[in-house]
């Protein structure tokens, strides 16, 4: 015999009542929390609705049609406002939130990080800057070159001594035509060739660009910089040319009082050749005890001269029509002049202390 509803608890007023307190609790509930502990304790699997609900199967048919439907209905209207209380109460927090860490508007915003050009950048564009404002070009060219430019267009034939000037970093290729010698340029000078190759006089470019030496590195040589090479072709172009553009060059960068000297220096590619120095801007040329001229009171900037006819000649140029000068400088030795900065090594460290001083 089944158990009466009455013996069982299970009537139509218990599922009343026990729907009743259940609502009133959890109109008084205001956190996830314990939404969750009072769905446990009457939905959960051993909830006091869900055990009432195991009842039902003890009851004749004719109870279990009535009651069963009512229980239904309880656990349905249990679901149905526990869902409701969740939201009520997530919009709640939402709300409370909102107002506590609403946003200000009339904050000022954030400033966007901004990057900045690399000194190297800074520096090349200053120079290359100096030469365009004096009428020059700016062309650029391959840091993987030919042995053909970097030294035989340069005349600098196979074992010539003056190789040793360029400690050299080959690369190994060959094609159909077998080995050719390839290498990482030494200078931006194999440009000049090519220049003068590709178009007729008169010429004036600057040619900035990359160049790597099988060097160890210290304070004032990397394995790795920049050049700026200069060169400017034309019939009669004389070194009085070469010495006007240059100290032009020097008072723009360094000063209006800059003075600066010529001396002689050997490339093979220029006939004479020179290196030029300006007065110390730190010292003002008095050279005792400054540590940028090391106490000679000039500093060295470059190499030129005149081009040799004998790069004229291979390039197809009349050295007896065409004349022209050429130059070299390293534009990290000139930012660290200019700058005083102490070691080269620095510019390509990655250093954003350093990178951010400029
Ligand atoms: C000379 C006469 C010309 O008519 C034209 C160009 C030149 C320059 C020549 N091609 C040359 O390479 N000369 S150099 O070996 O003395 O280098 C020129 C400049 O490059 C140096 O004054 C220096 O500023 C820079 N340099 C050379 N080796 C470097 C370096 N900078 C950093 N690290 C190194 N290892």
């Amino acid at each position: 015999m089944p158990e009466s509803p009455e013996v069982s608890g299970l009537t139509p007023r218990s599922i009343e009542e026990l729907t009743q307190a259940a609502v009133q609790e959890l109109e008084g509930l205001s956190d996830q929390e314990s939404l969750e502990a009072w769905r446990v304790a009457y939905l959960g699997r051993r909830g006091r609705l869900t055990l009432m609900l195991r009842g039902l199967s003890q009851l004749d048919l004719e109870q279990r049609r009535t009651t069963g439907a009512l229980a239904n209905q309880a656990k349905r209207t249990l679901e149905e406002r526990l869902e409701r209380r969740t939201r009520e109460i997530s919009e709640g927090e939402l709300a409370r939130i909102g107002l506590q860490d609403s946003i200000d508007v009339t904050l000022p915003g954030r400033p966007m990080a901004l990057g900045r050009l690399h000194p190297t950048t800074q520096i090349l564009r200053e120079i290359c800057d100096a030469f365009v404002a004096m009428g020059f070009g700016i062309v650029e060219g391959p840091e993987v070159e030919w042995d053909h430019y970097n030294f035989e267009m340069l005349n600098i034939p196979k074992g010539h001594p003056a190789r040793d000037m360029w400690n050299t970093l080959w690369i190994d290729y060959s094609n159909e035509a077998g080995e050719q010698p390839m290498l990482l340029r030494t200078h931006t000078s194999p440009m000049q060739a090519r220049v003068m190759e590709a178009s007729q006089p008169p010429i004036r470019v600057v040619v900035p660009g990359k160049c790597y030496r099988y060097e160890a590195t210290d304070a004032t040589h990397e394995w790795h910089f920049y050049q700026v090479e200069g060169l400017a072709v034309d019939d009669g172009i004389t070194f009085a040319d070469l010495k006007g553009t240059l100290y032009e060059f020097a008072r723009r960068l360094f000063g209006a009082d800059r003075k600066v000297r010529f001396r002689c220096d050997y490339f093979p590619f220029v006939e004479p050749g020179v290196d030029m120095s300006i007065d110390c801007f730190a010292c003002d040329g008095r050279g005792s005890g400054c540590r940028i001229c090391r106490d000679s009171g000039w500093i060295e900037i470059m190499g030129a001269g005149m081009v040799h006819p004998r790069v004229l000649a291979g390039v197809g140029y009349d050295p007896e029509k065409y004349t022209g000068f050429a130059f070299g400088l390293g534009p990290e030795r000139i930012a660290m002049l200019k700058y005083g900065i102490e070691d080269i090594r620095l510019f390509y460290s990655n250093d954003l202390r350093f990178l951010r001083q400029f």
